[in-house]
């Protein structure tokens, strides 16, 4: 065990660099490493056991849930909900923001974001999937927490992390003092860290985006991979294109060796297809702090009004320089339709169609 430090320790040892009371934080922290371990159990033996396929119920954005989703879902909430730390749960899975309404949650001081398992059309075909997690204080001081609590900006984060299940499994998380990345060890079931203070390259030469829907996406966008495909050698173009489908994934991948991940508004999708809430503003907040950059094209993710829990929202998030380029491509050929309010009004009006 000498020179191994787990999850515990580190957040012990580190724990004078958070904000705000400590000893809560290192909980909550600890809680959702102890649930994420429970969670990746069962994402291992899907393959084993009568766990594959639909639980029969939809979520909020209509679209089918796994068996796995459900489960994760119940784990992280039921850690939460034991560990005393977190008045509010808002999750993918759950329509309405979740009350932990214990004895001692009620007064808790914290509200965690989460999207439970992540890119789970992989789990069928043995693809890498994860959790995604992220972490504010409450504004009101007594009483029940509220929507407005919850519906805060991603600049208000205390923490945010992810879990990738993929050949190994690994937990990431920031406090907003860097970001370090723990491996779980399965011979002693702890987080060991292995990825002390991850940084991204500020240059890469990998573009991960569903090229699928070319035509669908923005005039920035097509100028921008057409950028990414052109050869270059000064540039080291043309550049590598890996899309795994699972954003913990490729935004993991794309943070180690450099790279752009980008999920663009599209034609059919006007404000995007992830989340802000419980996708892009956890990993915005990981890459911002990793030395990177996240934007919708246009506007820093994590600086977005937030006005619905599933809101949605287009993402340039990676490699510094890779991000500035798209951006410039972007504002240089596309008109920013960030405006959700306009998009709804011109969806309403028929001008644009397929917002969900
Ligand atoms: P999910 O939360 O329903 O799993 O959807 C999110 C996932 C992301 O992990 C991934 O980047 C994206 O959806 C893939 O979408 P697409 O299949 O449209 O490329
Ligand atoms: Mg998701």
């Amino acid at each position: 065990m000498q020179g191994v430090l787990t999850l515990g320790q580190f957040i012990i040892e580190n724990q004078s660099e958070f904000p705000y009371a400590k000893g809560e934080l290192s909980r909550l922290l600890r809680d959702i490493g102890i649930a994420s371990k429970i969670v990746n159990r069962e994402v291992n033996k899907a393959g084993l056991m009568d766990i594959l396929g639909e639980a029969g119920t939809m979520n909020i954005q209509g679209e089918s849930q796994k068996k796995l989703d459900v489960f994760a879902n119940e784990q992280f909430i039921s850690a939460l909900q034991s560990g005393g730390e977190c008045c509010i749960v808002a999750s993918e899975e759950n329509d309405e923001f979740v009350y932990i309404d214990g004895e001692v949650s009620k007064d808790a001081k914290y509200i965690v974001a989460i999207d439970p398992l992540d890119g789970s059309s992989n789990i069928d075909v043995n693809v890498a999937v994860g959790t995604i997690f992220s972490i504010y204080r409450r504004k009101s001081s007594t009483g029940r927490a509220t929507i407005d609590d919850v519906l805060q900006k991603g600049t208000e984060q205390v923490a945010a992390g992810y879990v990738i299940y993929g050949s190994s499994t690994m937990l990431v998380y920031t406090t907003g003092k860097g970001v370090n990345g723990f491996t779980l060890d399965p011979s002693i079931g702890e987080f060991c860290l292995s990825h002390p203070k991850m940084r991204i390259p500020k240059d890469g030469t990998i573009y991960s985006i569903n090229e699928g829907n070319y035509v669908h996406f923005p005039e920035g966008v097509k100028k921008y991979l057409k950028y990414c495909q052109v050869e270059d050698p000064t540039s080291s173009r043309p550049f590598t294109s890996r899309y795994i489908g699972s954003m913990v994934a490729d935004i993991h991948r794309n943070m180690i060796k450099g790279g752009i991940f980008i999920y663009p508004t599209t034609s059919s999708a006007p404000n995007g297809k992830l989340r802000l809430v419980y996708e892009c503003n956890p990993m915005a907040f990981i890459i911002e702090q990793a030395g990177g950059r996240a934007t919708d094209g246009f506007n820093r993710i994590l600086e977005k009004d937030v006005h619905s829990l599933h809101q949605r929202s287009a993402i340039f998030i990676g490699s510094e320089n890779m991000v500035h380029k798209a951006e410039s491509l972007m504002s240089q050929y596309t008109k920013d339709q960030s405006d959700e309010k306009l998009n709804e009004l011109l969806y309403k009006t028929g001008v644009i169609g397929g917002l969900d």
